[in-house]
């Protein structure tokens, strides 16, 4: 079974929910860089806009200096960069000091744009579902037609996927993403872990993102309600990783790289062993 990649989150922002502050600046967030590769990341996603329930949008200025000196010096190392941009300024930038994928936590819809930035380099493309910007989209979390939320991801992304082709990016360099917490409450999160098959059937390989998210925090609450802070969430996000795993996923987007690395191992030895055991058997 091939295993999924290891996509290891670099937030250079000051507001994240996961992280916040921690890497907002270019030095610890190369360092943070570097971390997650030594940790087993194959890829690392950099990112200067927080998309957490209720956040602003720094200016395009604000996120370039974020993200463009941090990709540069990861590039130069020879890490497999992606940049998690909703905008084709910071796309057509990032593409030029050296990343590889744009992720785009909104496939297109924020900025149509950026497809065609994309569309005229070699790069993959991460296409997720996505339906507001972040200080809205809660508005938007209602999946009550026929179908629920899965049938209704799988349309909207099918959509996007007419959209991203009509505008020259080749198949084989695109990958989807159900886009979990964004305008979804934790029932559609868990509805979508359990149903991934239709979207699967749209033929494109899928990253998922589940990593310390707060539908994690409250299935972990305090019998009082309080959900378990962020940093208290890695083995539930491990749990997850290797269930994704399971599903044959593309990629896993995680915070604690090591974590996620580790148990892939292990899913790597008990096939080795299964290999071994069939040879021998
Ligand atoms: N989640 C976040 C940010 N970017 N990109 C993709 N493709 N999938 C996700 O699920 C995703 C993402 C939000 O998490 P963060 O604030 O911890 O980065």
């Amino acid at each position: 079974m091939p295993l999924p990649l290891v996509m290891g989150v670099v937030n250079v922002t000051p507001d994240s929910f996961s992280d916040g502050g921690l890497y907002a600046d270019t030095a610890s967030a190369v360092a943070h860089g570097r971390q997650l590769l030594a940790d087993g990341a194959d890829i690392l996603d950099v990112g200067g806009e927080s998309t957490r329930p209720g956040a602003t949008r720094p200016l395009v200025e604000e996120e370039l200096d974020r993200v463009v000196p941090v990709i540069t010096a990861l590039s130069a190392d020879g890490a497999t960069v992606s940049v998690d941009t909703m905008r084709h300024e910071v796309a057509t930038a990032s593409l030029a000091a050296g990343a590889r994928i744009v992720n785009d936590v909104s496939g297109g819809l924020a900025d149509p744009e950026i497809l065609r930035v994309v569309a005229g380099t070699g790069a993959m493309y991460v296409a997720m579902h996505w339906r507001a910007h972040a200080d809205h989209m809660t508005d938007f979390a209602n999946y009550d037609d026929a179908g629920g939320v899965v049938r209704a991801v799988r349309d909207e992304l099918a959509q996007r996927v007419d959209a991203v082709l009509a505008a020259g990016i080749g198949a084989d360099r695109l990958v989807l993403d159900p886009g979990l917490g964004f305008a979804k409450h934790g029932e559609h999160n868990w509805q979508l872990l359990v149903e991934l098959e239709p979207i699967k059937a749209l033929g494109y390989p899928l990253l998922v993102g589940a990593s310390r998210k707060s539908f994690l925090g409250t299935l972990l609450a305090e019998a009082d309600g309080t959900p378990r802070p962020v940093d208290g969430r890695e083995a539930a996000t491990t749990a997850l990783s290797v269930v994704l795993a399971g599903e044959g996923v593309w990629g896993l987007r995680v915070h604690d790289v090591r974590s996620t690395s580790d148990a892939l191992r292990v899913l790597q030895a008990l096939d080795t062993a299964r290999e071994e055991g069939e040879h021998s058997g």
